[in-house]
């Protein structure tokens, strides 16, 4: 039996040059691999590093997919399927349109891959795959095998392996994949579990898959702790809330945390209250921020700007906000409205989603009427928010509070500096 698992591209990323791209490998592939039964042969492609070639032989052919990646994955589902190769799809959007997803392969596993998956291959080896593998309970984490990184070509990487301590996340923000997918549950690894892994690691930096690395402050002061004599550096992603527990901020620091992607998502108290992001206090921002910076620790803030509350004014208000707080890196995005979340049933039943190609859901395009802009003013406004962020003025204002790990500030704003004028340049086109 030969099973090739694919991650699709987005539609901007598919003619790009393959060789290093400065990502991260999809770990439901090699997790998959994991626990595909013994005796069948597994292939991993990730379309991000590597071209999916259309002749390859397989008995089957299962595919990962998020939304932006959806119609590139049906397109090549349809075109294995003509070949007579059978079709699996699962991940975030075929588990929240499953009856989509149908229209393109044999059969959709709903929710976490692992439940699944050696029934769906030994199903395929005996030509009775059934249509829908439907939402198992979720697994204790303990039972899930270390992801079989090896199948990936690690150069191709920024790192070439990241690492789960936890799935899902405590909050459940309205416009969220994550809350949608997991409800509200969250889940973790044991530490002892988790460290064993990262000592394997030869790379001394290491990059956290997680939504929110400490959702639960004891779970991620054990961790912490534990980490400190591997001496590593890394980065996650995390609620502000960590700012909250000089302990949890002091460990983190004390066990190689350089960066933290934190959600800020807005700095107007209305938005953070009609999208339920508990935890982000808009007036502890500032004090917040130092504190973290106060311990060496670099931020990337997440802002995102079309909240029905959102005015013109709120996107140079955050851009000022930014300088005034010297975060190390930003992300601007447009709200988008993914299927399976609260923002999508809203706006879907004002009748204001404007566009369901896929592809443009990639928090880089404007899909839907916003309240206080047009899509079009929105979506500019959104590239003047960047293009006043990442530039040589900007970067002197923003200059790092210290110069602990500098590289990483330099990294960053140099990459997104490259990077702006590309995305830019092939949104006017569309
Ligand atoms: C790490 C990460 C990245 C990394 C790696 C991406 C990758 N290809 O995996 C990077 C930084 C590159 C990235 C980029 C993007 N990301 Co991202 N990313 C994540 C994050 C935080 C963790 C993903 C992860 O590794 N999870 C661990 C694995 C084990 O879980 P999993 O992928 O869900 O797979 C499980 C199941 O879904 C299922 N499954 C998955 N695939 C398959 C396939 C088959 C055949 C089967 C049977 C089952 C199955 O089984 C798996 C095991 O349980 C998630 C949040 C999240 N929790 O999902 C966001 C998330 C997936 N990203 C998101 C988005 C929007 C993007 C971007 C489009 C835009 C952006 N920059 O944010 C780009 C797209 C780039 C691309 N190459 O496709 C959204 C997707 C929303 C949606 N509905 O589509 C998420 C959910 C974040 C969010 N809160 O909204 N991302
Ligand atoms: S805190 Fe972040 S990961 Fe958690 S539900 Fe909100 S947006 Fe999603």
């Amino acid at each position: 039996m030969r099973v090739v698992l694919i991650a699709p591209a987005p539609a901007s990323y598919i003619w790009r040059k393959k060789k290093a791209a400065f990502t991260l490998p999809p770990m439901a592939l090699p997790i998959l691999a994991a626990v595909t039964p013994p005796g069948a042969e597994v292939r991993l492609i990730d379309e991000a590093v590597e071209d999916v070639d259309l002749n390859l032989d397989a008995d089957l052919v299962g595919f990962s997919v998020m939304t932006a990646t959806a119609p590139r994955a049906y397109q090549l589902a349809d075109h294995f399927r003509s070949r007579g190769i059978p079709v699996v799809l699962g991940g975030v959007h075929p588990s929240s349109l499953p009856e989509e997803a149908l229209q393109h392969s044999d059969a959709v596993v709903i929710g976490e891959g692992e439940s699944h998956w050696a029934s769906v291959v030994k199903d395929a080896a005996a030509r009775s795959l059934k249509r829908i593998y439907p939402n198992a309970p979720f697994l204790p984490l303990e039972e899930v095998p270390p992801p079989r990184w090896d199948l990936l070509p690690a150069e191709r990487y920024f790192v070439p392996r990241t690492v789960q301590v936890t799935r899902g996340c405590p909050m459940s923000c309205s416009f969220c994949s994550v809350s949608s997918f997991f409800g509200r549950t969250y889940r973790h690894r044991p530490v002892a579990q988790v460290i064993e892994e990262i000592e394997a690691h030869k790379k001394r930096l290491l990059i956290f898959a997680d939504d929110n690395l400490t959702g639960n402050a004891d779970l991620a002061k054990e961790l912490f702790a534990a980490l400190i004599p591997l001496q590593k550096k890394w980065v996650s992603q995390c609620s502000l809330s960590i700012a909250d527990d000089p302990e949890l901020l002091d460990l983190a620091a004390r066990s190689g945390c350089i960066g933290l992607l934190i959600g800020f998502e807005s700095i107007s108290p209305d938005v953070l209250k009609s999208i339920g992001k508990r935890g982000n206090l808009h007036r502890q921002y500032r004090e917040s921020i130092r504190k973290i910076h106060a311990r060496g620790i670099h931020i990337q803030g997440s802002f995102i700007f079309g909240f029905d509350e959102d005015t013109p004014e709120s996107i140079p208000a955050t851009v000022r906000f930014v300088k005034e707080n010297r975060l190390t890196g930003v992300n601007y995005c447009r709200l988008t409205p993914f299927p399976g979340t609260k923002l999508y049933a809203d706006l879907d039943r004002e009748g204001r989603i404007i566009d369901r190609d896929w592809s443009k859901y990639d928090r880089q395009n404007v899909v839907f009427r916003p309240r206080h802009f047009t899509p079009r003013e929105l979506q500019d406004q959104v590239f003047w928010a960047y293009r006043q962020t990442y530039n040589l003025r900007s970067l002197w204002q923003r200059r790092p509070f210290s110069f602990q790990h500098f590289s990483l500030y330099l990294i960053l704003n140099f990459g997104y500096m490259k990077g702006l004028k590309k995305v830019e340049k092939e949104s006017i086109g569309k």
